[in-house]
């Protein structure tokens, strides 16, 4: 552990005795993290969620969403949510894959056919089990929200083919998955918090990055990296979590509310992220980006050696066969 984090995990002690502090009126509010700013669907999810919480409660509980990275950024607000300083989460899969490695499936390059795929697999028993990795590392597992697919977009040389990505310095998120991914890919991974990559790109630091429509639209990305080639490599869907030390506070009455009203919320944010992924791709689209569809097979080809790598323990394997066999 490295000084800058002991400070870290000392002052997320020390605040954590500050967090989750009934009014006075005994309403409880649980504080919800998420880097995305307002609008965007994950906010407005777990603001949905709140609602449905507040009345089922009578008022008892409810939640606050800080978003716009407000309370940090992902990695960050993952230990605070752990040691109790901030209530809630909603943060991309990716991100928890070295905490959580059960996470890790759901980001594997082209294993989803398809959303309708990746939904049938988050909606049932392998969701769920994938849910409760999360508790012996100090968080419970809520949903699975849509993150749409993942697509590359760089600033200067477009990717038209697999090769092109061959030395190129790519963004990507905080996990070792995504890291072998870029690797297997012939580029160098440069792994940052999500709000580094706007003026990474605009300095040259990285050469592209690669994200959903709504989020290379939202973070104003495609205006600085203005070639998004459809690659579509990874479904890895959001994950909204709870603190366990803010869980276990809960009765077990208001615990089944919170976890019923987060799987209402999920069909409520398929309909807003639907929406959101058409209106930001008109977005970019009439801003002029350059927008290139390829040959995926190259690419699917080139993932072989992180399979081989990430899907090599017999429960690695056996949980990648379960969700191939999903129809
Ligand atoms: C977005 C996701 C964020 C974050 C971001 C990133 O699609 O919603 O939670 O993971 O990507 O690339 O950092």
């Amino acid at each position: 552990m490295n000084l800058a984090r002991t400070i870290c995990v000392a002052g997320a002690l020390a605040l954590a005795a500050l967090a989750f502090v009934p009014a006075a009126s005994a309403q409880t509010v649980l504080r919800s993290a998420d880097i995305h700013p307002d609008g965007y669907p994950t906010v407005e999810a777990v603001i949905y969620m709140g609602q449905l919480v507040k009345e089922r409660t009578g008022g008892r509980l409810d939640i606050k969403v800080f978003n716009n990275a407000s309370l940090g950024s992902e990695k960050d607000t993952i230990e605070q949510t752990r040691f109790g300083v901030i209530d809630m989460n909603r943060v991309n899969t990716a991100p928890f894959n070295n905490l959580v490695p059960q996470t890790q499936v759901l980001g594997l390059p082209f294993l989803f056919r398809s959303v309708d795929h990746m939904h049938k697999v988050v909606d049932g028993p392998i969701g769920d089990e994938i849910l409760a990795a999360f508790e012996p590392h100090g968080l419970v597992g809520l949903a699975f929200y849509d993150s749409g697919a993942r697509n590359f977009y760089t600033t200067r040389k477009p990717i038209k083919s697999a090769a092109d990505l061959k030395g190129m310095k790519i963004r990507v998120q905080q996990s070792d998955l995504w890291i072998a991914m870029m690797k297997a890919f012939g580029a160098n991974a440069t792994p940052m918090p999500f709000g580094e990559v706007y003026s990474s790109l605009e300095t040259g630091v990285v050469d592209g990055a690669e994200n959903n429509w709504p989020s290379y639209e939202s973070s104003r990305h495609f205006e600085v990296a203005k070639n998004y080639t459809l690659t579509e490599h990874s479904l890895a869907p959001e994950a909204l979590v709870i603190s366990k030390i803010s869980w276990d506070k809960l009765s077990p009455e208001d615990q089944k509310i919170v976890r019923q009203a987060a799987k209402d919320s999920v069909v409520r944010m398929r309909e807003l992220w639907a929406a959101r992924e058409k209106a930001s791709e008109d977005k970019v689209r009439a801003a002029g980006v350059n927008v290139i569809t390829v040959d995926k097979e190259p690419f699917i080809a080139a993932m072989k050696p992180v399979y081989d790598s990430f899907v090599s323990d017999p429960k690695m394997k056996d949980l990648v066969a379960r969700i191939q066999a999903v129809q």
